[in-house]
């Protein structure tokens, strides 16, 4: 590997052409022995470093190793959990079932750990306590509680996602003087609980497998429920043969396929859009999820179902139908059902006749939400209206989630920083493998990355390489230390948040958001952008020379600063989605058949949020009749009066083509919005569009209140050529005295006839508006000696006493440089002006509503300034 491309070496290492720096006792320390650290011991020997490896349980194994709680298996099929990088492991290993049990997961992770020969690099029975960053020595110095203390160039904390248990937070749970278990620390021999009353605290996962099999034994069980949880039946049974047979007939391309999904194994994706299927389709899926007895089948009946309240509701529905079946006792149904969260939004599970065992006379559910436990006593649990005398209890009360490994290690990075005090607000990755403040500290799935949201055998076989492979790469390079920038990082996290921002996971107190433990800060923790884009986004970060990383050594040192990810997810997938339609560009198409592609295109769109009605009419305009649609709120006017001119190059679209975006203006601006049409070119070139829209602004202010709006509170708003038009009268209203303008609303504008802005370099290709496009729009609305007229190019007009204005612009817009220099040019002359930018969007994805749904966020930030500056005193510079 080359030293960084692109990036600058600005230093040398102090130590590089001297004796070198103090040798460490081990290339690498590795703590924890679960899938992670089998792997990493495998690899890194494999290259030649020296590492070992501790982990505090007597053997390996990790989550495999501690949760030996009846009923414990995988939810993944174990077809695809487990190591792919090996052929002939995986030719000699079998698995039996489709969720292979706590045991053989055990046995398969002893396997491994003999045929590779681990075991000798592995410290058993010892805790690593503390590390400490040397910046001086550039290592590591590690200690356990065994008293050990060694130095190593890197550090992995290779120590699991759901690895420290949660204490449970329940008053009184020293006093009970029966027998106590932890789920997530079961003792080795077992547990009989034959004759005995037993009291299960907790139903996620572990609760959820481990109940039926407790009630088959005990002699009485009551579940004490807090939330209930989503979960279909596992189906289990032999491996799934079409898994099978399709791992026999390519091996290799069903791993790459499992690499290049969302959720790190083969699965269906669907298209199909739960708030607008079909009937029959939608019950075909949702039973199609009930019998496939897979986590990704209950995520991914419908494309919509983790955006879309309304199509999630459908899958939730059908759970909670289901149970309602199996369950005999409505009341008892009725508690177990979900109700508080959307479906996936806290980890669903997969259960073997959990529900069913709610009709066995010796088991009973006691609702918290109706009566919450007061006090665990010497004897038993005391709720608000009961005591529950029992002889053992289980605590299935989950884990300190994706953090708390991380942080139970004392960890002091440069500078003496501590990872708890670098997270004390949250996590903070880059990529979720290392944090600024902490060289050569790696993390095998820490936040930030997929992590538990996938696969899990397949996140850490991924990251374990690209850990390894980086450290091959340094080391080929002569680098000793690997950073990330705090640019880099902040980058990242922020592209996490975005992606999390989407979906409906985070409105939920889940795990996934630290929710569970006491104290802990609100961050959504796993990466949801998916096991493929987040592979895509580490294989660019490599092959652009380690975007994002300062690396030293006697190499020097290179700081190699970005941001891999700045667009928004879905503005991505949209940019995709288009890609992959292959449709002509408009210009090459003749204006007629271009607006017949732009409307069928709008035909396509959501319709965007209700409004309180919705009426169409004419206006007289200076050479006949312009339509107009009016779309009036829902809440009691009168309401301010948006007076909108539509986008489409001057050339395309009419009053209806911005259908969404209006009725969502109107909404989140509380206003009626009326949108206006106007003449388009080539037919009718400059400046009839502005005449037009003259006519139209003037009319609406006179009739405004006709119009169920507030005399003298008119606004004047467009998008992109529409926003040109509203800049343009806007101006002339000022001039001419008249009318007197509330405020502008700039969505993406127009205001500059040149094509030169930096913006057309960095984003003239490829993101729907181009700049091929936008020239043929100025060449057929406006001849070349017109452009700098200020009617077509507001920019070089005269800015000063217009009316307070919003300017939205999108990073990935051609139009960007010029919506900043209008806002710019504004708040010079002293015009309020809130400019709202769209961060990660392109030119076309703001109005998307309801496709891309990161533009809200920018649509409602443009809607609030909007109020805060049309409601400040008028006099200021309105004239
Ligand atoms: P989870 O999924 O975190 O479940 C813990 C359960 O314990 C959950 O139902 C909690 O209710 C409940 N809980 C936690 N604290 C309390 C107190 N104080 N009182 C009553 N109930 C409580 O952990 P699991 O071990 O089941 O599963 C973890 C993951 O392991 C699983 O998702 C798989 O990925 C494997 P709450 O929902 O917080 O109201």
């Amino acid at each position: 590997m080359q030293a960084g491309t692109g990036g600058t070496t600005v230093a040398r290492h102090p130590g590089s052409d001297g004796p070198g720096l103090d040798a460490p006792d081990l290339d690498v320390v590795v703590v924890g022995a679960g899938f992670s650290g089998l792997y990493l011991l495998h690899r890194l020997r494999r290259l030649g470093f020296s590492a070992r490896a501790y982990d505090t349980a007597g053997d390996v194994g990790g989550t495999w190793y501690w949760n030996r709680y009846p009923g414990a298996r995988c939810d993944i099929p174990t077809t695809d959990y487990a190591f792919s990088f090996d052929p002939e492991l995986e030719a000699e290993w079998t698995w039996t079932e489709k969720y292979a049990t706590q045991p053989e997961i055990l046995s398969y992770l002893r396997h491994v750990a003999d045929r590779f020969d681990l075991r000798r690099d592995i410290v058993f029975d010892t805790a690593v306590t503390a590390a400490r960053w040397d910046d001086g020595r550039h290592l590591w110095e590690v200690s356990t509680d065994a008293g050990d203390a060694v130095t190593c160039r890197w550090y992995v904390m290779a120590s699991g996602c759901l690895s420290v248990p949660k204490p449970p937070d329940i008053p009184g749970v020293d006093r009970f003087r029966g027998d106590v278990y932890f789920t997530g620390r079961w003792p080795h021999e077992g547990v009989d609980f034959t004759g005995r009353r037993v009291a299960v605290v907790g139903t996620g996962s572990s609760g959820i497998q481990s109940i039926p099999l407790i009630a088959r034994q005990a002699e009485q069980v009551t579940v004490f429920q807090r939330t209930p949880n989503f979960s279909i039946p596992a189906r289990n049974g032999p491996p799934p043969p079409e898994r099978l047979a399709a791992l026999a007939e390519d091996r290799e391309a069903y791993r790459a396929e499992a690499r290049r999904s969302r959720g790190g194994m083969p699965y269906e994706v669907t298209e199909v859009m739960g708030a607008t299927a079909d009937e029959d389709v939608r019950r075909e899926r949702l039973e199609g999820a009930w019998q496939r007895g897979e986590l990704f089948g209950l995520t991914g009946v419908f494309a919509d179902q983790n955006v879309n309240r309304a199509s999630n509701a459908l899958v939730a529905d059908m759970v909670r139908d289901k149970i309602r079946g199996i369950v005999d006792d409505p009341a008892v149904a009725e508690a177990l059902c979900p109700t508080t969260y959307p479906v996936g939004t806290k980890r669903p599970c997969l259960d073997t006749d959990y529900y069913a065992t709610f009709n066995l006379p010796h088991v009973r559910l006691v609702d918290l939400r109706r009566q919450p436990i007061t006090s665990i006593t010497e004897t038993g649990i005391d709720t608000a209206d009961e005591s529950f005398p029992v002889d053992a209890i289980v605590y299935a009360t989950g884990f300190d989630a994706m953090t708390g490994a991380l942080v139970g290690v004392d960890i002091t990075g440069r500078d003496g920083l501590t990872l708890r005090d670098h997270w004390s607000a949250g996590p903070s990755t880059y990529l979720g493998l290392m944090s600024e403040g902490f060289p050569n500290l790696f993390m095998i799935t820490g936040p930030g990355s997929p992590s538990v949201l996938a696969n899990m055998a397949v996140a850490i076989e991924q990251h374990v390489e690209f850990v390894t492979d980086a450290l091959a790469d340094l080391r080929a390079a002569g680098y000793d230390t690997i950073e990330p920038t705090p640019r880099a990082e902040a980058g990242w996290n922020q592209h996490v948040a975005d992606c999390a921002a989407i979906t409906l996971l985070p409105g939920t107190d889940s795990w996934y958001m630290g929710a569970n433990v006491p104290g802990k800060p609100r961050v959504f923790l796993p990466y949801i952008g998916g096991v493929d884009r987040y592979i895509d986004a580490c294989e660019e970060v490599v092959g652009r020379g380690y975007l994002g990383f300062t690396r030293s050594g006697r190499a020097g040192t290179t700081c190699n600063d970005g941001v891999v990810r700045r667009m928004q997810y879905d503005v991505m997938l949209l940019l995709e989605a288009m890609d992959a339609l292959a449709l002509p560009p408009l210009e090459t198409l003749g204006a007629p058949d271009a607006r017949g592609l732009w409307a069928a295109m709008s035909a396509m769109a959501p319709p965007g949020p209700d409004v309180g009605d919705i009426a169409d009419g004419t206006l007289p305009g200076p050479t006949g009749p312009l339509a107009y649609r009016r779309y009036r709120p829902a809440t009691p006017g009168p309401h301010p009066v948006l007076c909108y001119f539509h986008g489409g190059g001057w050339m395309l679209g009419d009053q209806t083509a911005d259908d969404p975006l209006c009725r969502d203006l109107s909404v989140r601006t509380d206003s009626v919005v009326v949108s206006v049409d106007y003449r388009h070119a080539p037919e009718a070139r400059f400046p009839a569009a502005v005449d037009d829209a003259r006519a139209a602004l003037d009319w609406v202010a006179d009739h405004a209140e006709e119009l169920g709006g507030i005399p003298g509170r008119v606004t004047v708003g467009g998008y992109s050529a529409g926003a040109n038009l509203a800049a343009v009268v806007a101006q002339q209203a000022r001039d001419a005295g008249g009318p007197h303008l509330a405020a502008q609303l700039l969505l993406c504008p127009v205001t500059d006839g040149t094509t030169e802005h930096p913006s057309y370099v960095e984003n003239g290709e490829g993101k729907m508006l181009t700049a091929g496009l936008m020239r043929w729009f100025w060449d057929s609305y406006c001849d070349p000696s017109d452009r700098r007229d200020p009617r077509a190019s507001p920019l070089l007009g005269r800015l000063e006493g217009l009316p307070p204005t919003v300017v939205v612009t999108a990073e990935f817009d051609p139009l960007r440089d010029e919506g900043v220099a209008y806002a710019e040019g504004l708040a010079a002359t002293g015009v309020p002006v809130r400019h709202v930018v769209g961060r990660g969007q392109a030119h076309t994805s703001i109005p998307m509503v309801d496709v891309v749904i990161s533009g809200a966020r920018v649509r409602q930030e443009a809607a609030e300034a909007l109020r805060a500056l049309a409601d400040t005193p008028m006099d200021v510079a309105t004239r």
